[in-house]
């Protein structure tokens, strides 16, 4: 079961005016055991402190946010935080600051920015996660922000591994490449992959708008595929290759990778061939995104498959907006649809990647 769904949910002592931690939890004089409201008007101040753009997800999913808030007649403030969990923090609280209407959060990490939602919700401005979750331990959707949108990330990791389990026959030596530690993505990835090939993996009975199919449950799971090495390359190529490297090093018969997202995949193809080996024959190769690039490998035969993971829903978090503020009731999670890229795809969709 997903995080996101089995979680304890706590009951909170909300946030309005000012508040104080007590041991982690932010206590206050009242309770509203509901987001701030949000005034219909013509025209909002929207923050969007991003995490980084080293990576053509990133880039897309700011673009298309960019793209959206111009075309709605909305201001967006934008900020990078080059991957600081503190950067990202001081981004959100100079939001609260500058008093925006709204918040739309990509949380670098669950924990940390949890506690900038609060603040947040104490200031009195809405925030809506997108792409990434807040820890619901610290910060409840539906009452200390709006709730998530994007990826079914744990059912993303159970298609990867569908995928790889089925071209290897059930027989692999695996390297995974994980994504940036504590975040949502990385932990959900991790676990739906490993669930699927345990044979535990359920797939999240979420309320979803525009969900995608879920990847049946399988049964007794398969034995033969073993991850040999697991390490943080931080959603990034040059650092996803640096970590195949040492674990390759390490482990040299490997003969599958399994990338949390396409850029470390990538990497670790530079790596395969710099070794004067083939990626697609010696080792075979699963990520997750869908980028240009990866469908481009895949095309070339050296990338196996890759899950979508979309990150153009500026549109669909602006709609989200404009619904909450004429009074809608939002559902606290919303699944973006990922399609799945293989051989028998990939040249269809390269030229519309990102
Ligand atoms: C997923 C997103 C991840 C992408 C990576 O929603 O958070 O972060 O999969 C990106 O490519 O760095």
């Amino acid at each position: 079961m997903d995080r996101h769904v089995s979680r304890r949910q706590v009951v909170r002592v909300a946030v309005v005016g000012t508040g104080v931690f007590v041991a982690g939890r932010y206590f206050t004089g009242r309770v509203a055991a509901a987001p701030p409201p949000l005034e219909q008007k013509d025209s909002y101040v929207v923050g969007f402190p991003q995490i980084v753009e080293d990576n053509p997800w990133r880039i897309a999913q700011s673009q298309s946010m960019r793209d959206e808030a111009a075309a709605r007649g909305h201001e967006l403030i934008y900020s990078v935080a080059n991957n600081s969990e503190a950067t990202q923090i001081a981004n959100v609280r100079q939001l609260i600051a500058q008093q925006v209407d709204f918040i739309f959060l990509p949380p670098l990490s669950e924990e940390p920015l949890a506690r900038a939602v609060l603040d947040a919700k104490a200031a009195g401005i809405p925030v809506l996660c997108v792409d990434r979750d807040v820890s619901h331990d610290i910060a409840t959707p539906g009452e200390d922000y709006l709730g998530f949108i994007g990826s079914d990330f744990y059912q993303e990791g159970a298609r990867a591994a569908a995928w790889l389990a089925q071209t290897m026959n059930g027989e692999a030596q695996i390297i995974q490449l994980e994504g940036t530690a504590g975040s949502s993505p990385a932990m959900d990835r991790g676990r739906g992959f490993a669930d699927y090939l345990k044979g535990t993996y359920t797939p999240n009975p979420y309320n979803r708008e525009g969900s995608a199919t879920p990847v049946a449950a399988t049964s007794g799971g398969f034995p033969g595929m073993e991850i040999v090495a697991s390490q943080d390359g931080d959603f990034n190529r040059d650092k996803g290759r640096e970590v195949f490297e040492a674990l390759y090093d390490a482990n040299p018969n490997a003969n599958a990778v399994y990338g949390h997202n396409d850029e470390m995949a990538l990497g670790a193809i530079n790596a395969l061939e710099a070794r004067g080996k083939v990626p697609g024959t010696d080792v075979i190769l699963v990520s997750i995104d869908g980028n240009r690039d990866a469908l481009q490998s895949i095309v070339d035969g050296k990338l196996g498959a890759s899950v979508e993971c979309n990150p153009r829903f500026g549109p669909a978090s602006f709609d989200i907006l404009e619904r909450y503020a004429a009074g809608e009731e939002i559902p606290t999670i919303i699944i973006n649809p990922d399609r799945f890229f293989d051989a028998s795809n990939a040249a269809e969709f390269v030229d519309e990647a990102y």
